[in-house]
């Protein structure tokens, strides 16, 4: 070759060289071994020799009515995966062999309210379990072990050729660490439909997740129908962060959510932000503000700069209607306070105002739950404290018989960018790689916060750049994932590396769920 040809192949294979992007980690679809599609991971897990084998007359039975939920939700989900038809769903004291069977044992100590036994048998499989939710988070581990093919909606009956889907025998073992396993939605900054609240639930679900916080007040909006004060969301619901036309939930919309949700046992937990954060509300109603001028709307980030009038009787009277009305259509047991980042009372004035709230939300039969700030203020047994300033701690709440929610922001914020070229997300509190999220103990984030006075943990999702569930998601996976493992697992199962791999496996499943999750770089995605 002419040393001109020998150039121009030099400077043609640097140039193929320079443009090639890094490859993404893939792994080759090899078999996934049952141990490595569970995220959280279980207690307990032995393979056992042999294998069932689904067949298009599988049945799936529950003991007890109270079963019956989870079993349609798994004939569902194989529905149509192995066979023509839909599976059939039976409740019965006494299911045939070769059935999976959701069955209610009596051993209430040891598998406690969220428990379950997962038994895989060449002859059948069977949920044990003492209450629903268990049998519920039975299902979910099964539904993680089983093809993530079955998620796609559109999956049809496979050829008569095909090879008949077998799982391995097993036995798992497994209850979660802590009761309280949580993700907020910031629904004020930017308002989410009831439908995109839904397929958050279900995405919640899927990991074990059982509480889900709705910041439903802030500045920015009021999301939820008060019929005593129209306004809130006639002129506060109307718009959001970036001018967008904002909306609200009737009580209605709150109630169907909140059905949906428990039907896949997570508890709603509402959160009118106070006394700060407040800007819709006095926009809404002048009487609220201590000058009696009602505010222009607010579409902006800042933070800080609204307060009700803490010293005007007609504000213990809104309060007293909204937590009346909202409590009305809230089975579960927690009212969320807010109370975070007020920077216009004293300390004094503060401490008063929730002390006086805290009244108001117990004659409702409900636990208070605030922000950290409300630690120095005179709790009552049975309230609960959000913490999420990174350097300070609760303990003095601690000290008080308060329980502790920890969504330390440098940790649990899933608001928080991946990177610094994540196109979304806000860097206040650093950022929170999928390793950050995860390889934490929430038990030592704080001084004076030991694990017995953990409730457990929370992920707080921040909406000031989140303007569709696609964002949502985004920001949520894989780090939600990483908060539900947390919140699950015991301790000293945790591990990073093994939680990268079993957290790769997760991929194909979201991509089968449509799910919009970031193909974070450190994790081997399969
Ligand atoms: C803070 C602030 C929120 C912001 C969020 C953004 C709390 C409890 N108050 O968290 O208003 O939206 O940070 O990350």
């Amino acid at each position: 070759m002419a040393r001109s040809s020998y150039f121009v192949l030099i400077i043609a294979l640097a140039i193929v060289a320079c443009g090639r992007r890094p490859a993404p980690t893939v792994t080759p679809a090899a078999p996934i071994a049952p141990a490595q599609r569970l995220v959280p991971m279980p207690v307990e897990m032995a393979l056992r020799d042999g294998l069932y084998t689904f067949t298009p007359t599988t049945l799936v039975a529950a003991t007890s009515p109270d079963f019956a939920f989870s079993a349609r939700f798994l004939a569902d989900h194989i529905g149509q995966a192995v066979g023509p038809d839909p599976l059939k769903v039976e409740v019965t004291a006494t299911p045939p062999g070769g059935a999976i069977t959701i069955r209610q044992t009596a051993d209430d100590a040891a598998l406690g309210e969220e428990g379950y036994v997962l038994e895989v048998r060449p002859e059948g499989i069977t949920i044990l379990a003492a209450r629903p939710a268990g049998a519920f988070y039975g299902v979910q581990t099964l539904r993680q072990l089983l093809p993530p093919a079955w998620e796609y909606e559109a999956l049809r009956p496979p050829r008569k050729s095909a090879p008949p889907v077998t799982l391995p025998a097993m036995e798992i073992t497994d209850r979660p660490r802590f009761e309280w396993r949580g993700a907020m939605l910031d629904v004020s900054r930017h308002f989410l439909s009831v439908d995109e609240v839904k397929r958050y639930v279900d995405l919640m679900a899927l990991h074990k997740l059982n509480r889900l916080h709705l910041h439903l007040a802030d500045d920015q909006g009021w999301r939820i129908e008060i019929t005593s004060w129209p306004n809130l969301t006639t002129h506060g619901g109307s718009t959001e962060v970036g001018g967008g036309p904002g909306g609200f939930y009737t009580q209605a919309e709150y109630s169907d959510i909140v059905r949906y949700a428990a039907d896949r046992f997570i508890t709603i937990v509402p959160e009118i932000d106070m006394p700060g954060h407040t800007n819709a509300a006095l926009s809404s109603y002048p009487e609220l503000n201590c000058d009696g001028v009602a505010p222009p709307l607010y579409t902006g980030t800042e933070v800080g700069f609204s307060t009700l009038c803490v010293d005007k009787e007609i504000t213990y009277k809104f309060i007293e209607d909204v937590v009346r009305e909202i409590s009305k259509v809230t089975p579960g047991p927690y009212f969320h306070v807010g109370g975070d980042e007020v920077e216009k009372l004293t300390d004094e004035q503060y401490r008063r105002f929730i002390e006086r709230v805290q009244g108001i939300v117990q004659l409702q039969g409900k636990r208070m739950i605030g922000w950290d700030e409300i630690a120095p203020a005179n709790l009552q047994p049975g309230a609960i404290v959000q913490h999420w300033r990174p350097k300070t701690t609760p303990a003095e709440a601690v000290g008080k018989g308060a329980k502790v929610i920890m969504s330390v922001a440098n940790r649990a914020y899933i608001d928080m960018k991946y990177d610094a070229n994540t196109p979304i997300g806000l860097t206040w509190a650093g950022i929170v790689d999928v390793k950050t999220s995860y390889d934490w103990n929430p038990a030592d984030e704080a001084p004076g916060v030991p694990e017995a006075a953990l409730l457990g943990v929370e992920a707080p999702l921040w909406a000031e750049t989140i303007a569709s569930i696609r964002d949502v998601e985004f920001l949520a996976f894989p780090r939600l994932a990483a908060i539900a493992e947390i919140g699950w697992s015991r301790q000293r199962d945790r591990d990073w590396d093994d939680f990268r791999v079993r957290l790769g496996s997760q991929g194909s499943r979201w991509v089968a769920l449509g799910v919009n999750f970031y193909r974070a770089p450190e994790i081997p995605w399969r």
